[in-house]
């Protein structure tokens, strides 16, 4: 219960930073949704278990705009602590993009063609690193094998929180009708800190009933 109870509230707190950072279109549509105790979520990654795959099977790995470039990087691992939850991993991502050239680097996850008119929400769990430092805004980009849709995520905090995402805030979702990748951008143009440590998990597509 004490669970539930945590989580109800990382999840009004993840709805609280979206609506502050949303036009007031999509914070007027969140409010309405908000009240909704159930809605149908495809896990898409938990992170729980040891092999790199999604819990739907795909894999994913961290990117580089130029493997040679050494002062650039994005670094994923799967860590047990601080995680989500009593069991399993989050993913750590270690990123910089402090380098004397333009720098942009990343994560990205496979996705098995996700019908996105099924769903109306992107969820997940995100940390920035206390003692580390992270950023507090990323890129997000959801992708077909011709089209990209982009947003940016604003609201990571030292702390977990549950953003959710209206896959209409995307920029150019329209034109995806099947997700294939999942892709997270730091470039040194959009995070707030060039370098740093970024915890994600429990990535899921949600239905609002
Ligand atoms: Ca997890
Ligand atoms: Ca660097």
């Amino acid at each position: 219960m004490r669970l539930k109870v945590k989580y109800l509230l990382s999840l009004i707190v993840g709805w609280g930073v979206l609506l502050v950072s949303l036009p007031s279109g999509y914070a007027a549509q969140l409010g309405r949704t908000a009240t909704a105790l159930q809605v149908a979520r495809l896990i898409v990654a938990d992170f729980n278990s040891p092999g790199w795959r999604t819990n739907l099977g795909d894999p994913f790995g961290g990117w580089d705009r130029d493997p040679n470039d050494r002062t650039q990087f994005c670094r994923p691992r799967l860590v047990e602590e601080p995680r989500l939850g009593t069991t399993g991993y989050s993913l750590m991502l270690e990123y910089d993009v402090d380098s004397p050239n333009p720098a942009y680097d990343g994560f990205w996850m496979k996705l098995p063609s996700i019908p996105l008119h099924n769903f109306r929400v992107l969820s997940l769990a995100v940390l920035g690193d206390p003692e580390r430092g992270c950023t507090k805004r990323v890129k997000l980009e959801l992708k077909d094998a011709r089209h990209r849709a982009s947003y940016v995520l604003e609201g990571i905090q030292p702390t977990w929180v549950r953003l959710r995402i209206p896959l209409e805030a995307f920029q150019g979702i329209e034109k995806i009708q099947a997700a294939t990748e999942l892709v997270i951008v730091f470039d040194d143009q959009t995070v707030t800190e060039k370098t740093g440590t970024l915890y994600l998990d429990d990535i899921a597509f949600e239905s609002a009933p």
